[in-house]
């Protein structure tokens, strides 16, 4: 019999709603219950285009704003040969950020439609399930203060907020919302609830085209 295929689980959220926290735990969790699971996170900065990237999210370099949007879809697309060949192989995906970062924070930017923003991204993989950390600002500041990375600013990351609730009005995509303000062990009950509904789902069903 052909090898069940693994689900490909997604977290997004606003700066330090503790999306790295939580796929580094559901990863623990699923593998101490004997499931095949790796972790993977966008942008991937050890590639040659991830290295662009982390050059313009660090201020080392500045790029044009069409083309650092499309050098994050490309980071993405250049991991799809391998997102696939794991799925199949019947190992589940636990993805730090995705395609609706890329489209949030692009498309918080002045002049760029949520439209143009998605096209590059339209045929990836499909999430099976993507999970959307809340945290409200006020709570995120008593995590500490903002990075020195591009974009870590409270006016620019309230933009971005909106712009993934605008996403999250698709219902094509499977949307979770979780209260990221409770203690790390609630959230994570809550994530591990999720995902292995969509693992136990996501088995019998072929893999998506993500906004086809
Ligand atoms: N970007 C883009 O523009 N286009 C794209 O296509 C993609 C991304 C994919 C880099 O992202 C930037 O790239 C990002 C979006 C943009 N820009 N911003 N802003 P990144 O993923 O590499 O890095 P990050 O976004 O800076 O991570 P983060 O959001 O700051 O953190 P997080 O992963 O959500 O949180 P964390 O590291 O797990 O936790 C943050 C802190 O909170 C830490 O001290 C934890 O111990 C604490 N924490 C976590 N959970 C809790 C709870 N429940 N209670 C209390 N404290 C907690």
């Amino acid at each position: 019999m052909a090898c069940k295929r693994g689900a490909l689980i997604v977290l997004e959220g606003v700066d330090r709603a503790g999306k790295t926290t939580q796929c580094n735990k559901l990863v623990q969790s699923l593998q101490q219950s004997g499931r095949a699971v790796e972790m993977m996170r966008f942008p991937d900065r050890t590639t040659i285009i991830g290295q662009l990237i982390n050059a313009y999210l660090e201020k080392k370099s500045d790029l044009e704003d069409h083309t650092v949007h499309l050098l994050f879809s490309a980071n993405r697309w250049e991991l799809v040969p391998l997102i696939k060949k794991k799925l199949e192989q019947g190992t589940t995906l636990v993805v730090d950020r995705y395609a609706f970062s890329g489209v949030a924070f692009t498309s918080a930017k002045p002049g760029f439609s949520l439209d143009w923003c998605k096209k590059p991204d339209v045929g990836l993989p499909k999430p099976d399930l993507v999970m959307f950390l809340q945290l409200s600002p006020a709570e995120a500041a008593l995590r500490g203060q903002f990075g020195e990375e591009r974009y870590e600013t409270s006016a620019f990351q309230r933009a971005v907020q909106q712009k993934f609730e605008h996403l999250m009005k698709d219902l094509s995509v499977n949307w979770q919302v979780i209260d990221a303000s409770q203690s790390v062990e609630d959230v994570h009950k809550q994530i591990a609830y999720h995902s292995l509904n969509a693992i136990n789902t996501a088995q019998n069903l072929p893999l998506g085209e993500l906004w086809k």
